[in-house]
């Protein structure tokens, strides 16, 4: 009795198949945990869309109609599927063509993430991951295949049955990871879509034209606005939460005359207004840079506290965002002429789906945890005696004035320089009082004056720099900031925990 001899080939295409679909499940799925910019799917298929000459993209459209993106992501799927499958029938003729393959397609991935805008050293981890699980799995089930058809033949039956169960078993991963990719690829797609679609109204107030010699534009120096994509981002929230504005509301609850609850359209027709504030973390050490700056498109919270009416007694608004998270914030902190917003807009744009959109708190002078509520939902008038916010009730304290505080952002900690003039710069702050100086020192030297840059306002961030005189050897270097009350940076080292760090910038030079 003759068995017909196993298709080895057509294995090894399955093979390839499965191991590209576990892979780009694993970069779409880490894609979808991490950030919703991040799928390497959509980064290549937007780049081939791109690419797409006008012609073949309306002919496409015509073809489809309103399912041309589906239409697409299954061509997409194909041809990854035939690439797949060549790439197995690949290593099993000629390893490692099979995983060469699949590694160029990761570097194509990768290329296509790059070109994408919201960029940070986590857009790499969705394409190397995909990669890295397509390689493995390939080379795995393929040296399977390969014992099976060199197995003498009193063997050839378990090694078939190893083969089945391992192709059988990774293709039933496969399909269960891409079902759960493909259903947070769509709810994301369709927020990515909806953000698009924002058309933000102009201010009412606009925002004064930056003054003149805010930015010194030195090498090294952060600039004093934060572009979007380099904002750094701070949240509790394993994905990020994907809210339709056309459904979006916020309610104003607990200690008021009436409750009250405003919609996106309806707070997008209020006089909006524009103003620059810094945002920080109170978990931002000594020279860290969980702080950044932006210029905020939104409408006064007092305004819409004064339409519920606040009742006697409250001290606290405890507001809440759709992943759950709360903040408590000073009541006064919100209705007083600082200018709190329920803010839409970020540096012009509808705020990112990471910082917030549609609708997030910002509030000059307060750390993030007790104010700068992304995605809210509701804001609660209520007494700190009565309720405790997310990370009060984890050891922090619940009211956070960010701290006075500076930074020596260049030369860069450890850098080697040339003796002679030194030029040190860096950021000051004190959010909602204002800097009037900066001074460095060299190693136990005396305080030097450093110069002030422009400050936009009391609420921002300003940069300083300072020209020393360095002579060979090592040195330190250390800068303090004085607010406008005339207080001077607190030197006494603090950790984060629980109110927020405090100390001197030091950094270490080795002079030439
Ligand atoms: N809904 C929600 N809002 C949140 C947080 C959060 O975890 N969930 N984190 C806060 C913290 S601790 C900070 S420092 C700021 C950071 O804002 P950003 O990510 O836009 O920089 O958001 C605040 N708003
Ligand atoms: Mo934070």
């Amino acid at each position: 009795m003759t068995r017909k001899a196993p298709n080895f080939a057509l294995w090894a295409a399955a093979a390839g198949v499965v191991a590209v679909g576990l892979g780009v499940a694993a970069g779409e799925l880490s894609a979808a945990l991490m950030s919703p910019s991040l799928s390497p799917v959509s980064a290549v298929g937007s780049v081939v869309i791109d690419a797409m000459p006008g012609p073949v993209k309306d002919w496409a459209i015509g073809l489809f109609g309103t399912a041309d993106k589906a239409a697409f992501l299954v061509a997409m799927a194909v041809v990854i599927a035939v690439c797949g499958a060549a790439a197995g029938v690949l290593q099993l003729r000629r390893p490692p063509a099979g995983a060469v393959v699949i590694g160029l397609f990761g570097a194509a991935g990768l290329a296509a993430v790059l070109t994408r805008a919201q960029m940070s050293v986590l857009s790499l981890v969705p394409p190397l991951l995909a990669a890295a699980v397509g390689i493995l799995v390939l080379r795995a089930l393929l040296a399977r295949i390969g014992s099976w058809r060199d197995a003498a033949p009193d063997d050839a039956g378990p090694r078939r049955r190893d083969v089945l169960k391992t192709v059988g078993g990774g293709a039933a991963v496969g399909v269960v990871a891409g079902a759960l990719a493909s259903g947070s690829r769509v709810g994301q797609v369709n927020a990515v879509a909806l953000r698009d679609g924002v058309v933000l109204p102009a201010a009412a107030t606009p925002a004064a034209p930056l003054p003149a010699g805010t930015e010194l534009g030195l090498p090294g120096l952060d600039s004093v606005l934060t572009p979007a994509a380099d904002f750094y981002r701070i949240d509790t929230a394993l994905s990020v939460p994907l809210v339709d504005a056309r459904q979006w509301t916020l309610k104003v609850t607990g200690m008021v005359d009436r409750e009250v609850e405003i919609s996106f359209d309806e707070l997008l027709a209020k006089p909006l207004q524009e103003s620059y504030v810094t945002l920080a973390c109170v978990s931002n050490e000594v020279g860290g840079s969980l702080i950044g700056n932006a210029k905020w498109l939104g409408w006064p919270v007092r305004n819409l506290l004064a339409e519920a009416g606040v009742q006697d007694g409250a001290d606290m608004v405890l507001s809440t965002g759709k992943d759950g998270w709360t903040a408590s914030t000073p009541l006064q902190a919100l209705t007083d002429q600082r200018d709190a917003l329920l803010a839409v807009g970020m540096n012009g744009e509808p705020l990112p789906l990471e910082h917030g959109f549609p609708v997030r708190l910002v509030v000059p002078g307060l750390y993030g945890y007790v104010s700068a509520t992304k995605w809210v939902t509701e804001l609660k008038v209520t007494r700190f005696s009565d309720e405790v916010a997310y990370w009060t009730q984890r050891g922090w304290t619940e009211r956070g004035p960010i701290k006075l505080s500076s930074r020596i952002d260049t030369p860069s900690p450890g850098a080697a320089v040339d003796a002679g003039t030194v030029t040190v710069a860096g950021m000051a702050w004190a959010q909602h009082t204002g800097i009037s100086g900066v001074q460095v020192r060299v190693d136990d030297g005396d305080w030097q004056d450093a110069e002030l840059a422009a400050a936009i306002s009391a609420d921002t961030w300003v940069q300083w720099s300072a020209g020393l005189d360095l002579s060979p050897g090592n040195h330190t270097v250390t800068v303090r900031a004085i607010d406008a009350n005339g207080v001077e940076q607190d030197e006494t080292e603090r950790p984060v925990v629980p109110d927020g760090a405090t100390g001197l910038h030091t950094i270490r030079l080795s002079v030439r």
